[in-house]
């Protein structure tokens, strides 16, 4: 049946719900193959140590064990694994990340032994039988002690633990310093956090001697990136090789990476002859899955005395951990230092990134990524510099915006942003919390005792990774574009298979309604297919809020070619001009005559039987995209956080959280609003609770549930939302991401908030996580900034 109906911008319920909350979705967990065996790795519990002898012979004498393997039965065979983005004029050193470490751990988690046996409890049973002679070496686990002379060294390829020294200029920084009238400058700690999604790692293996082939099923958010990396780490030539992710239950960037065990696990899957299986526990996944943030960074803003930004320079230590995971080099540096100036009109900008290698969990993409650095870094230092001003935050912010007009807008960082209208979002946000109330609630509840405050944060980001030809210059090696195939059946029903692999996000729904607008299909009528190689176009996967504006984009442009060639083959059929068919609501029709009319899927069968089609029209409705789209995606908005601090306890209680984001056009508003909320929730956790926290002998003090502070929905306060709607001028279909937005806003609104409420005691700056604690030693003068 023909279909009139506009599906983009309505809630319609994701379709993948009903398997996910049935349990009925696909993990790799799930997966049985015949004659499965499972793997277990052993991991160091030094921070750094000599290995000087493993011993497997207890081990390999248990009932039930398949094999025992080190570093020096895999490193032949097992690659080290690549790093991905090589960014430039940086100095970059990437030391060996073997699968199994040989002769040297170099922080608690590192694996040393992996066991294969009958069943996963034997195969964890046998770990504590290798005896494994360590000889403990000196730890570091802070980045700028690391850096310091004497400190212990992790790589000999990386003298002072230097992985790198990133330098951002634009505009002329140094001038615009020397003239300004006021320099506000501050230290800041960005925590480091533990991405803590529902699944797991988790991996399984398969070798078809007959084919030489390999299956690997894997939580992965980007399975063509798996294929081509592990395809290096391995020597499987990429054709052989078949990556398959089917449901991942949430990735929030750390299934990125390609990890040494998944690398180990192909590997033994194909000695060995028969499938294996691994899948990690949450202490295994809080200890060698890779962490997120963790910036010292040092902040100066330059302005004049009326509150005019004139520049930015931050120095930023980053802590890598003990090697370069996959993305890792990007995430502190181009996607830090690029979006440096936020929203607002400054003439320079300097970002200086120190990557230093210390004795923990290595450090890669984390929901934001680079971008909740920034963003907080300077919305924190907008506000100090508006309380050294004394002026209103809102204000301060409303004099330095980019003004509406004046898009697309060059940065001092050199990026060109598409579209905006920061004004708009802030009014909104501030008109949703009756702003001029609030501060004389604030004022009466101050002559009360009590401490109320509020907190800003207008945050820009960069988002939709891509264009390749930019991305490759910033040194990630593979272009980032979108891809997609739509087919449509002879039945008129449509496939749609993308090059994305959404993890949560719920592109199988959003998708759908793109495909189903431009091809006039009832949305039940589409399926998304995503998330395996060999059956997908060749793609990059789902992070950096990518996958609506450039899957999404891709779908739109193929669905384009679709009803051009459906609309060649109704004009054959209906023996009129191409020029004269209309396509409304389904159908082809002559103009003036609508009676003479195909629907699309009349076309969609005239197309596969083939019987008369126009001249130089193939059989099948069906095409491809591959979309490099011109520039990123830059969404933006304004949130607002108030809180109450209780003086006695230093508890914070956030009392209103007020949102307001602009991801452009927008698919499925629901879909944004929970997108929103999520991230906000991972923001304010930052914010108020999480922290990776080591001892000074690199052990992992929170690797468990108990010990990392994970909000459940009884710590969420209720987010209010709202948008405002400016889309891309360049992208097919208006769009901008959303998935990272709240992540990236949400901090800053917090400890300005907190702060605000401090203002009383003097305190200018606090270090995320904004503990009881902290809070109470800042009111009774304890480590005010
Ligand atoms: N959307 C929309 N209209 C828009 C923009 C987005 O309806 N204008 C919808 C999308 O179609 C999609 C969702 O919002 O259903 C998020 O889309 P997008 O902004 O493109 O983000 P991605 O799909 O690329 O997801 C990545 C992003 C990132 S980087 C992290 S980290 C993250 C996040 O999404 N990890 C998540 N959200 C997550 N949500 C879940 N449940 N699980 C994760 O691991």
């Amino acid at each position: 049946m023909a279909q009139a109906k506009k599906y983009v911008g309505t809630s319609l319920p994701r379709k993948e719900d009903a398997r996910f909350i049935t349990g009925t979705g696909s993990y790799v967990a799930d997966m049985a193959l015949p004659g499965m065996a499972y793997a277990a790795f052993l991991r160091s519990p030094y921070a750094h140590a000599k290995v000087k002898k493993v011993d497997v012979t207890a081990a390999k004498e248990l009932p039930g064990i398949v094999g025992v393997f080190t570093g020096a039965d895999l490193k032949d065979d097992v690659g080290p694994i690549p790093t991905a983005w090589l960014i430039p004029d940086a100095d970059l050193k990437t030391p060996p990340y073997p699968a199994v470490a040989v002769d040297r751990v170099r922080y608690a988690g590192d694996a040393v032994a992996v066991v294969v046996a009958e069943d996963p409890y034997v195969a964890r049973d046998a770990l504590d039988l290798i005896d494994v002679d360590y000889e403990p070496l000196p730890v570091v686990v802070d980045q700028e002690e690391a850096l310091r002379k004497g400190a212990p060294q992790l790589h000999d390829e990386a003298p002072g633990n230097l992985a790198f020294k990133w330098v951002l200029e634009g505009g002329d920084v140094d001038k615009v310093f020397q003239e300004a009238e006021v320099v506000e400058e501050q230290r800041m700690v960005n925590q480091r956090l533990q991405p803590s999604a529902m699944e797991p790692r988790a991996a399984v293996a398969q070798w078809d001697a007959g084919e030489e082939r390999l299956t690997l099923w894997v939580t992965s958010q980007n399975p063509h990136i798996h294929r081509l990396l592990l395809s290096i780490v391995l020597g499987v030539p990429e054709q052989k090789l078949r990556v398959i992710s089917p449901d991942v239950g949430g990735g929030f960037g750390s299934k990125i990476p390609v990890y040494p065990w998944e690398a180990a696990v192909s590997y033994l899957a194909r000695r060995l002859g028969r499938p294996v299986k691994w899948v990690e526990s949450r202490t295994e996944n809080y200890q060698a899955t890779i962490h997120g943030r963790d910036h010292v960074q040092y902040v100066q803003l330059a302005a004049k005395k009326d509150g005019t930004i004139l520049g930015i320079k931050i120095k930023a230590i980053a802590n890598m951990g003990a090697y370069v995971s996959t993305a890792a080099p990007g995430i502190p540096t181009i996607l830090f230092g690029f979006i440096v100036s936020g929203a607002y009109a400054m003439k320079a900008s300097r970002a200086e990134v120190h990557g230093v290698f210390t004795n923990t969990t290595p450090t890669d993409a984390y929901r934001g990524a680079g971008r909740p650095e920034a963003s907080y870094a300077l919305e924190r230092m907008v506000d100090i510099l508006a309380g050294k001003l004394g002026m209103d935050p809102a204000e301060i912010r409303r004099k330095n915006f980019i003004p509406k007009d004046a898009f697309p807008y060059q940065v001092c960082t050199g990026l060109t942003y598409d579209s905006g209208n920061y004004q708009e979002a802030l009014e909104k946000a501030l008109k949703m919390l009756d702003y001029g109330k609030f501060r004389e609630e604030q004022a009466k509840a101050r002559e009360e005792g009590r401490l109320l405050g509020i907190g800003f944060s207008t945050y820009v980001e960069m988002c939709g990774l891509a264009p390749s030809p930019v991305c490759t210059a910033l040194g990630f090696q593979g272009g980032l574009w979108g891809s997609s195939t739509i087919r449509v059946h002879p039945t008129g029903k449509a496939s749609v298979y993308t090059g994305a692999h959404p993890h949560g996000q719920g592109e199988e729904t959003t998708f759908a309604q793109i495909a189903a607008d431009e091809l006039s299909i009832p949305v039940e009528d589409i399926e998304i297919i995503h998330g395996d190689t060999d059956m997908t176009p060749m793609g990059m996967g789902t992070y950096g809020s990518r996958t609506t504006p450039v899957e999404g984009g891709s779908i739109a442009l193929s669905a384009r070619k679709v009803v051009e060639k459906a609309r060649k083959i109704a004009a054959h059929l209906l023996e009129a001009r191409e020029e004269d068919m209309v396509f409304e609501e389904g159908k082809f029709s002559v103009k003036g005559a609508p009676d003479r009319a195909k629907t699309i899927q009349e076309v969609a069968f005239a197309a596969y039987m083939a019987t008369s089609l126009p001249e130089g029209v193939e059989p099948i409705l069906e095409a491809t995209t591959f979309y490099d789209p011109e520039n990123f995606v830059f969404p933006f908005g304004t949130h607002i956080c108030q809180v109450e601090v209780d003086p006695e306890t230093g508890e914070v209680e956030i009392q209103r959280y007020v949102a307001v984001d602009d991801c452009g056009t927008i698919i499925n508003p629901q879909i944004v609003e929970g997108q929103v909320h999520g991230g906000v929730l991972q923001g304010l956790a930052q914010a108020l609770w999480e922290e990776a926290r080591y001892d000074k002998d690199g052990n992992l003090l929170t690797s468990s549930f108990l010990e990392y502070m994970m909000p459940t929905a009884l710590e969420s306060p209720t987010i209010e939302t709202d948008k405002t709607v400016t889309p891309s001028p360049h992208n097919p279909a208006g769009l901008k991401g959303v998935g990272e937005t709240g992540t990236i806003a949400a901090s800053q609104a917090v400890v300005n908030a907190v702060v605000d409420a401090l203002e009383p005691y003097g305190v200018v700056h606090l270090d995320m996580p904004l503990t009881p604690e902290k809070v109470w030693g800042a009111i009774h003068g304890q480590g005010t900034g």
